[in-house]
């Protein structure tokens, strides 16, 4: 798959608001792909309306599917999380059974991408709402890692802090467990350093808030990744 070479994505919010002008600067800032994802005030409109506004550049889009509403053709990928640490079945294989139930019969199904995840941030909106043990140990993470390369064989595993940044000693754990499954690392990342710090373990880091509370910043992450190797 095209991502496995990826090192960086800015994931954006429907809900939040970004001019034509900052758009522009961030598909052509060098990222890998632009992740459209939120979990507050997802409408089929604003998750549309985004994908049209980035369609314009040649950067990939990848919908991560979290209301089965806002699906629509068009991306390049579809990551569906299944939340390996929610204690709620709904978040680890009833929506997807619901969504496979309704669209199976014209699924591509080379656009699907099963995205494990370990959400670590108790406050974050995603944890309440899945009711995930974030409190989980760096044994129960690395057990969870084990998990997703060896028993479940996913192509992702997202370690998600969103709005927090998380524990390197974490991420460096869970990236020494897996081989063929990407390491996703989201979360409060805010600065060159915390980006060249996560991409030491991750494959992947994904950038999220700082895109809408400091422009700047979050362009410098990009190029943080390159210089880690
Ligand atoms: C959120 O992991 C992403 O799903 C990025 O997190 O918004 O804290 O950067 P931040």
């Amino acid at each position: 798959m095209e991502f496995k070479s990826w090192k960086h994505m800015f994931k954006l919010d429907p809900a939040k608001e970004i001019s034509e002008e900052q758009l522009e600067i961030l598909c052509e800032s060098g990222t890998d792909g632009i992740l459209i994802g939120g979990s507050d005030h997802i409408t089929s409109e604003n998750v549309a309306d985004l994908l049209v506004r980035v369609r314009r550049y040649s950067i990939p889009v990848i919908l991560e599917v979290s209301t089965i509403e806002s699906v629509t053709s068009g991306y390049d990928y579809y990551f569906i999380p299944m939340v390996l640490n929610s204690s709620d079945t709904l978040w680890v294989k009833d929506l997807h059974h619901e969504a496979i139930k309704e669209f199976g019969d014209f699924m591509d199904w080379d656009e699907l991408v099963a995205e494990g995840y370990v959400i670590l941030n108790p406050d974050c909106k995603a944890a309440k709402l899945t009711s995930a043990k974030a409190n989980s140990s760096l044994e129960d993470v690395v057990a969870y890692a084990r998990m997703a390369e060896h028993y479940l064989k996913l192509p992702i595993l997202y370690i998600e802090y969103s709005g927090m940044y998380g524990s390197p000693k974490i991420v460096e754990a869970v990236s020494k467990e897996l081989t063929h499954t990407q390491l996703f690392y989201g979360g409060g990342i805010t600065t060159v350093e915390q980006a060249m710090e996560m991409s030491k373990y991750a494959d992947i880091i994904v950038v999220g808030n700082i895109i809408y509370d400091d422009f700047e910043n979050a362009i410098r992450t990009v190029n943080a990744v390159r210089h880690t190797i």
